[in-house]
């Protein structure tokens, strides 16, 4: 009699110190599992054999574990507003041996050429809901198949999941990820999971079965503060559970700075000797005329000589730019727009960045250059069109010719 009564104290602090111990190491058995131990004692008191017994149920403490955050790769894209924006997608999955609250926060750790690390500009925002997020867990036992899985009970009464694993939750499961189509609650006895495909093998006693969820992460420029230099933001996405066990992503976004130079640059077509005092020259070929000198000052001119204006637009930045178009306004006291001198009598000249030449009219509505009053408009770049302007990529030009006769 007293030797049963000793074992089941033994069996008790057994099972008691089984899961001491497994708060220091990873859990072998899910949060919630019931534990119950049976003891009978047998013995006579003269009217024949009889039994007792005795059983004790130890329910399995949360072993909680850092959650398993799965990192995007850096992104890049051109600058085009304060709320340019990158998205990053993340997948969080639980880690502890149980239901666990994860806690996912996003927050710049350093930026450079923005107004970002000032208050009240966008700060990332994290597209969790709810955040806190509850995501279940546990742990098989054995008996399972390829798509049912077993796993123990959560100690509590039937509530529509098995340690808030339900229904179309997704689960990480060794390596394979898997949606629950279907659930067997029982509060005593083995419970089971169903997938929606079957695993490689079904899984032995003592595979986590993690929920997994998938959210992204918004990332904003910020107000960019120098022209043609690129922003960069870097950023942390954590996720923390409620015992502070956290893992984190670090991220950096770039954005992209094109910067515009233009240049004008004159000729005068009808007086070689009038350029020879021209400063900052430079060659274009225009039109099939090659080798004329054009200039940024010192040309002269005389009533009615012929300039010819050369528009250098440039992009030294490192992203393209968009929405590109020259304007010009002509000086109409001095001069008149010279028309009709170029290839099929038209008026303006347009070079792209490979220096492949069109040929447009000052008609407004049928090309892609006008002149209106003394505006002269050229819209330029890639992609172009009347009243459209283009791209002109990074470290690039185009370049918009059209000649004048000064005034009599
Ligand atoms: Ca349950
Ligand atoms: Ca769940
Ligand atoms: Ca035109």
């Amino acid at each position: 009699m007293k030797k049963n009564f000793f074992r089941l104290l033994i069996m008790a602090a057994m099972v008691i110190g089984m899961t001491a111990q497994a708060n220091n190491a990873l859990a072998a058995v899910a949060a919630n599992a019931p534990i119950i131990n049976q003891a009978t004692m047998w013995y006579d008191d003269g009217t024949g054999l009889q039994s007792v017994t005795a059983e004790v149920t130890v329910t399995v403490t949360l072993v909680p574990a850092a959650p398993v955050l799965d990192c995007p790769v850096d992104q890049t894209s051109p600058y085009t507003n304060p709320d340019t924006q990158h998205t990053y997608d993340y997948t969080l999955t639980a880690a502890s041996n149980g239901p666990d609250d994860y806690t996912v926060d996003a927050a710049v750790t350093g930026s450079t050429n923005t107004t970002l690390t000032i208050p009240g500009t966008s700060e990332p925002l994290v597209n969790l809901a709810p955040n806190p997020i509850r995501l279940g867990a546990t742990i098989t036992t054995s008996g399972s198949t390829a798509t049912i899985i077993a796993v123990p009970g959560d100690s509590g009464t039937p509530n529509g999941s098995i340690n808030d694993i339900a229904v179309n939750d997704y689960v990480l499961i060794g390596t394979e990820v898997r949606q629950v189509v279907a659930i067997t609650e029982d509060a005593t006895a083995t419970n089971y999971i169903e997938l929606d495909v079957a695993l490689p093998a079904a899984p032995l006693a003592g595979v986590g079965v993690y929920e997994q969820v998938t959210f992204t992460v918004d990332v904003f420029s910020g107000l960019l503060t120098a022209a043609g230099t690129d922003v960069t933001v870097d950023f942390d996405v954590t996720a923390e559970n409620t015992n502070a066990d956290s893992t984190s992503c670090s991220a950096t976004s770039t954005f992209t700075s094109g910067v515009a130079v233009l240049t004008k640059f004159v000729r005068n077509l009808t007086d070689a000797a009038a350029n020879t005092t021209g400063t900052g020259g430079q060659n274009f070929t225009i039109d099939g005329n090659g080798g004329l000198t054009y200039y940024t000052g010192g040309v002269t001119a005389a009533p009615s000589d012929v300039l010819e204006y050369v528009l250098v637009a440039q992009n030294t930045g490192s992203a393209p730019l968009t929405s590109s178009q020259v304007n010009d306004v002509l000086p109409i006291d001095y001069v008149d727009f010279l028309g009709g001198q170029y290839t099929g009598a038209t008026d303006i000249v347009y070079q792209n960045d490979l220096a492949v030449e069109s040929y447009y009219t000052q008609a407004t509505g049928d090309d892609n250059g006008q002149l209106s009053g003394a505006a002269l408009t050229v819209w330029v770049g890639t992609g172009a069109a009347f009243n459209t302007g283009g791209s002109i990529p990074a470290t690039s030009n185009v370049k918009a010719i059209y000649q004048v006769t000064v005034k009599p």
